[in-house]
């Protein structure tokens, strides 16, 4: 443990003296008629020794939501809902449309024929595909047709609609940022004039800019998303399976690679990081906490994990909360495959991101 933490373990506790309170409420109450107020009430749960949210580990089996994102297409249309999604509500927030303190997450389901209309907002988005074949989601003027497991981007500001050509329900799990957004005061929305954007890029022109290590000669790049809009999970699944054959495994994350930006290294959307990681049947990560809260989705393979208090037995399409500075451990039963996002990047670009290796 390191000094400041050791001396956060110590337990400073700031005491009030209660009667001395007593005979200071005639100037509180005075000096809150100035809009004042006294910061020695509040400092300790302002200033907090450790990370401090009500987020709380939990697990949402896919089987168990799975006929609710089904029946919630009886009960509302996308042209209604505009977007079809129940939210994930971490059960230690309800009603505040978060899985983590910083973090939306919520299941998309879009049916075949349906259009979700154009439009565009200050917040990121990302998807990651559960089931389905063959809906798209265009995003400023090139579609891309989703398949699962891929990582899907919607860039701040950036038009986007989702259109299902296939012939099933697809169904992909959203990602937001909105929260860091609001949190700054900078969010806008608008409605684009029409249900779909046109198109001006053919569909797989940004993977023919940015996704072989190659990037074009008269190319500028002024945003810091990745020009890669999707990450298809063929791609990823192959790069997880060829490190595996040789570089030593991670004892705190196994086979883990981060999704980045091609053109400058960094993650590959500003505010919300990811990754792939592969455990290997057997294999158990050592206890590992950080000051992102982070959302799981299991791609492939069953598996168990240990959050704080809780331990969750987890398989395909289940999707879990660990809470920010809550220590985790995940084992693979099998073969696992786990997608995860947190606010890393944010922190990151802030200065704010701390890791325990325990
Ligand atoms: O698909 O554009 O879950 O704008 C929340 C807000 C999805 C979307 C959400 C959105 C979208
Ligand atoms: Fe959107």
């Amino acid at each position: 443990m390191n000094e400041t933490a050791a001396a956060a373990s110590a337990g400073f506790v700031h005491t009030v003296n209660l009667a001395a309170e007593v005979g200071r409420s005639a100037f509180y109450e005075r000096a809150a008629a100035q809009h004042l107020a006294p910061l020695w009430r509040v400092l300790g749960g302002l200033v907090t020794d450790t990370p401090v949210t009500r987020c709380l580990p939990a697990l949402w089996r896919y089987e168990d939501v799975r006929p609710f994102v089904i029946e919630a297409c009886s009960q509302i249309s996308t042209a209604e809902a505009e977007r079809r999604v129940l939210v994930l509500e971490n059960p230690g927030l309800p009603g505040a449309s978060r899985i983590t303190q910083s973090l939306f997450a919520g299941l998309q389901i879009i049916l075949p024929g349906e259009v979700a209309p154009a439009h565009r907002h200050a917040a990121s988005a990302l998807r990651f595909i559960i089931e389905g074949r063959d809906a798209y989601t265009a995003v400023s003027g090139e579609r891309t047709t989703m398949q699962p497991g891929d990582f899907v981007i919607t860039p701040s500001m950036a038009w986007h609609d989702h259109g299902n050509v296939g012939d099933g329900p697809m169904v992909w799990l959203d990602g937001l940022d909105m929260h860091i957004v609001n949190l700054l005061g900078a969010s806008f929305r608008e409605g684009y004039p029409g249900p779909v954007q046109p198109l001006h890029r053919p569909e797989g022109a940004a993977m023919a800019e940015a996704g072989s290590n190659l990037l074009p000669v008269d190319q500028d790049y002024g945003s810091l998303n990745s020009p890669i809009f999707n990450y298809p999970y063929e791609r990823t699944r192959e790069a997880l399976d060829r490190l595996s054959r040789f570089r030593a495994i991670n004892a705190w994350h196994g086979h883990k690679m981060r999704y980045v930006n091609p053109v400058n290294g960094g993650w590959a959307m500003p505010t919300l990081a990811t990754w792939m990681q592969l455990l290997p049947q057997g294999f158990e990560t050592r206890p590992y906490r950080s000051t992102d809260g982070t959302v799981f989705t299991v791609v492939e393979g069953h598996g168990s994990s240990q959050v704080g208090d809780r331990h969750f037995e987890w398989g395909p399409h289940d999707i879990f909360v660990v809470p920010s500075w809550v220590t985790a451990r995940h084992s693979g039963h099998s073969d696992a495959v786990l997608f995860s996002y947190s606010d890393r990047a944010v922190q990151d670009k802030l200065d704010l991101f701390r890791e325990e290796q325990l």
